[in-house]
């Protein structure tokens, strides 16, 4: 995990196998978000009245607390970083907000659990976000790759336009890949998104509090070197933007968690 952007990077099975992507494009000079991993898009996702995604991946948050100093041995070890305002972030958005964003690997499970405060005393202040998760795939152009547990869902097609997307319904199928650009934010999902990815196995996001709705993305041939090997399975407060009362607090907590479906 960097302290850029909060993006963890990596996710290791006890089989050696890496869970998570990152682009070959990536940089991690702190000249742009890193490209991979888990970015955090905070206070806004996709395009906007500020930069893409926001600024939250593009700033450096400082630890506010580990477990791994105090017991070497836990089984459960986390860390804990936070974000405030700075004279960067007050130009894009200037809101009394506090972010923290809280990593913990459990036995089989990665838990984010991110949360912001409105510090206001007395003005509410309004945001959307998303973890923005990169799992690697076989190919997903492979038929064994797709998306579990979107069917009937309304989602925003992005890939028609980024800007003002078209609403549409998710057939009664699965979420395929490899045809064309897929960019959907689908609203008011349920707790668990599947992302077989094409070797008997899936990676779960479970969106467990404060997230609504999940992004599906695949690149296709804009990234035609590497799109084939990887998905984006987001977890995202898109649809409704979130509204913090003054003193109010945001959790959003998602598992990931690699399972067997052979
Ligand atoms: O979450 C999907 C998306 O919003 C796509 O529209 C695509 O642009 C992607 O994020 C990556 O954005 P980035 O700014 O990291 O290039």
């Amino acid at each position: 995990m960097y302290l850029f952007g909060a993006t963890v990077t990596s996710w290791t099975q006890p089989s050696g196998d890496e869970a998570l992507y990152v682009r070959p494009d990536a940089t991690f000079d702190k000249s742009k978000p890193i490209a991979g991993g888990i970015p955090l898009c905070f206070p806004q996702f996709g395009p906007g009245a500020m930069q893409q995604h926001g600024f939250a991946r593009n700033v450096d948050w400082e630890v506010i607390g580990t477990s791994a100093d105090v017991n070497p041995d836990d089984p459960e070890p986390a860390v804990m970083l936070r974000l405030r305002p700075s004279e960067y972030t007050k130009k894009m958005w200037d809101a009394p907000f506090e972010a923290t964003y809280e990593v913990t690997l459990r036995r089989e499970k990665l838990k984010l659990e991110f949360c912001v405060k409105n510090n206001s005393k007395d003005t509410p202040i309004d945001f959307t976000a998303a973890a923005h998760t990169y799992i690697e795939v076989t190919d997903c152009a492979n038929v064994g790759v797709f998306a579990r547990g979107l069917k009937g869902k309304t989602y925003l097609d992005k890939a028609i336009d980024p800007n003002t997307p078209p609403r549409k319904t998710q057939e009664e199928r699965d979420v395929f890949f490899g045809f064309d650009l897929v960019d959907r934010v689908y609203l008011d999902t349920e707790p668990e998104t599947l992302l077989y990815v094409g070797s008997g196995a899936a990676v779960a996001v479970e969106n467990t509090a404060g997230w609504t709705d999940t992004v599906i993305w695949n690149p296709h041939h804009n990234m035609k070197d590497f799109y084939k090997n990887f998905c984006c399975v987001e977890s995202a407060a898109v649809g409704k933007p979130v509204v913090l009362g003054p003193g109010e607090v945001w959790r959003a907590e998602t598992n990931l968690l690699v399972v067997d479906v052979n």
